[in-house]
């Protein structure tokens, strides 16, 4: 069975951990994750790629669980110093052994290799059991709109903690970028495609940005089943909810789950995953054309993880 995931970094890695766990049972599993790396970034030199970093450490069991992303049993000797010489963003911490996998996927980008065969070299380091593919190979930044300017993505989020009014996002040079090798195959040959409950703006928005892959998602023949990162109207974590606001979409799970519209009405889903406590969504979903289905959301270990797959895949 080919599974296929949309996914940003620390509510699609775990999801992508519950989906591999569930399907350690389902014969000739194949899971592959389409990552967002709209969240990039050039930082002292080093090439920054935060949603398959956070991907790989969770897949791994390497991450921070706490943190929500970098490495557990991290340090910052290195980032002191930078900090002492003025070098860098002291507001966004590089760990030690964040530094090792930034240096490595820096070393082979400088010699040519495209991110996809950069992702498929740092990874091959673990037996992660999902094939990780950034959603290009070009390098398209999310920056954010505010008042007087322009943000790079990572210093509205970071830095600002997204209090700065977002008026909106843009994707530099996103209107030139293709999909990475393997991209439209994996969503056109897959058995599902599951719209992880990631950040559906700058993450499942940007995926869905670069050219080919939304218009992908709509043809394919499988079916394409979202999980909603929104329960009881607001985040589990992280400010999705200003990045909502800032598209004027409301933040609950039936906003999002029309805001990516049926499919059957121009849309990417054929159904969507709401949590118990927001069942009353379900008859104004299944309206639109989108089958809903209220299960508990919350992926507390990688059990409920699990089962949070489990329901996906059998919506
Ligand atoms: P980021 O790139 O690190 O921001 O992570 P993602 O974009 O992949 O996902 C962020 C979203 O994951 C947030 O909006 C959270 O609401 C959502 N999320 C995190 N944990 C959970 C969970 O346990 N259940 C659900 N349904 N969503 C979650
Ligand atoms: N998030 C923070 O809130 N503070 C940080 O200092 C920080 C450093 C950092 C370094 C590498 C990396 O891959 C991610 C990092 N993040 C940090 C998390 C990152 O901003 C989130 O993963 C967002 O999803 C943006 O991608
Ligand atoms: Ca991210």
């Amino acid at each position: 069975m080919k599974i296929t995931v949309l996914s940003g970094g620390v509510g699609g890695a775990r999801f992508l951990r519950g989906v591999r766990e569930h399907a350690r049972g389902i014969p000739e599993a194949e899971i592959t994750a389409v990552v967002n790396t709209g969240d990039d970034m050039w930082l002292t030199s080093l090439r920054i790629a935060p949603d398959l970093d956070s991907i790989m450490y969770t897949l791994a069991g390497e991450n921070d669980e706490e943190r929500g992303w970098g490495r557990v049993g991290e340090t910052e000797r290195v980032s002191g110093e930078l900090r002492a010489y003025g070098i860098g963003w002291p507001w966004f911490t590089l760990g030690d052994l964040d530094i090792g996998t930034h240096l490595a996927r820096t070393d082979l980008l400088r010699s040519g290799m495209p991110l996809s065969a950069v992702t498929d070299r740092i990874t091959s380091r673990w037996d992660l059991g999902v094939h990780l593919i950034p959603a290009t190979d070009d390098e398209v930044e999310t920056h954010v709109t505010v008042e007087g300017g322009e943000l790079h993505f990572q210093e509205w989020w970071t830095k600002h903690r997204a209090t700065v009014p977002a008026l909106g996002f843009v994707q530099h040079y996103v209107e030139n970028s293709t999909p990475a090798p393997g991209v439209l195959a994996a969503i056109a040959d897959a058995d599902v495609v599951l719209i992880a409950p990631s950040n559906p703006v700058v993450s499942i928005g940007t995926i869905l940005g670069i050219p080919g892959i939304r218009a992908a998602v709509a043809a394919t023949s499988a079916r394409v089943v979202g999980v909603s990162p929104i329960i009881a109207g607001a985040v589990v974590r992280g400010m999705a909810d200003a990045c909502l606001t800032a598209i004027g979409v409301e933040t609950s799970a039936e906003a999002v789950g029309l805001h990516y519209g049926a499919r059957s009405a121009g849309g990417i889903l054929d159904a969507w995953l709401i949590d118990e406590t927001d069942a009353a969504a379900v008859p104004a979903l299944e309206a639109a054309g989108i089958a809903a289905r209220a299960v508990p959301l919350w992926m507390r270990d990688p059990a409920t993880s699990a089962q949070l797959a489990a329901d996906a895949l059998a919506l």
